[in-house]
């Protein structure tokens, strides 16, 4: 791979092991010398991160439109004041959730129309897509268990808890929309997230590594 900026994101249900796949990932390109930005959808930004506190707080009543639009008003801040100059920086990119989130939760979990979701995500980044995304595919159930354990663990308290509020059937919706998105674009790698989080890993960095000339 040559020094350009590589840009990476992450997809799959709630709880699928997104986070604990790109900690691994950072160790692995930081032990290679390169330098990389770690970042997330929404909260990546300053402004992200105010949008954030409102649009997961079950809380605070948004309509499906208003919830889109602030996802969007997030991706539109970020990819200005964080991925492009990141790219730009010959940075490795590594982002938790992005476009295809809002295409799975918007379009497949809230019935909004994929197209117009489509022309709406250009618009947000200015026409700027990954070069790989990892989708961790995991049965939701699955991974809604493996989040409410965590949350246990860490003593965390659900203050984000708008989409965990949702039905089973809603996040089985997400998980369908994930999956066809990535038979429809090349840039999806599918990964089996049932597998043990270092098997995972291994898959993922193998295909980075074969692929990307890392
Ligand atoms: N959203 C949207 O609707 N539209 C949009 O455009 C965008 C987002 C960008 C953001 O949630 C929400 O916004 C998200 C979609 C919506 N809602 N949902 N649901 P978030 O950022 O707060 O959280 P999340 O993205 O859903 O992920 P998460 O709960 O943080 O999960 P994760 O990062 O994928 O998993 P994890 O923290 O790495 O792992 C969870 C636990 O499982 C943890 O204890 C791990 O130790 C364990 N784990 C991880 N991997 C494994 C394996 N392989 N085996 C066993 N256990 C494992």
């Amino acid at each position: 791979m040559n020094k350009k900026g590589l840009f990476i994101t992450f997809e799959g249900v709630e709880g699928a092991g997104k986070t604990t796949l790109i900690k691994k990932l950072v160790a692995f390109f930081t032990e290679k010398q390169r330098d990389v930005f770690l970042t997330r959808e929404p909260g990546g930004s300053e402004l992200g991160k105010k949008l954030r506190s409102i649009i997961l707080n079950a809380d605070e009543k948004i309509c499906p439109s208003a919830e889109l639009f602030l996802f969007l008003a997030d991706r539109s801040q970020h990819v200005e004041e964080c991925i492009k100059p990141a790219l730009k920086a010959g940075k490795i990119v590594l982002c938790d959730r992005f476009i295809d989130s809002t295409i799975a939760y918007q379009g497949y979990g809230r019935g909004m129309d994929i197209a117009q979701l489509t022309n709406f995500n250009t618009v947000a980044t200015g026409g700027l897509e990954p070069h790989l995304t990892f989708l961790l595919d995991l049965l939701p159930e699955r991974g809604l268990k493996r989040a409410k354990e965590r949350n246990i663990e860490q003593n965390l308290t659900i203050d984000e808890g708008r989409f965990e509020a949702e039905a089973l059937q809603f996040h089985q919706k997400i998980r369908e929309g994930f999956l066809a998105l990535a038979e429809q674009k090349k840039r999806f790698f599918i990964v089996n997230a049932e597998q043990d989080a270092e098997q995972v890993f291994c898959i993922a960095k193998q295909y980075l590594e074969e692929n990307f000339l890392l």
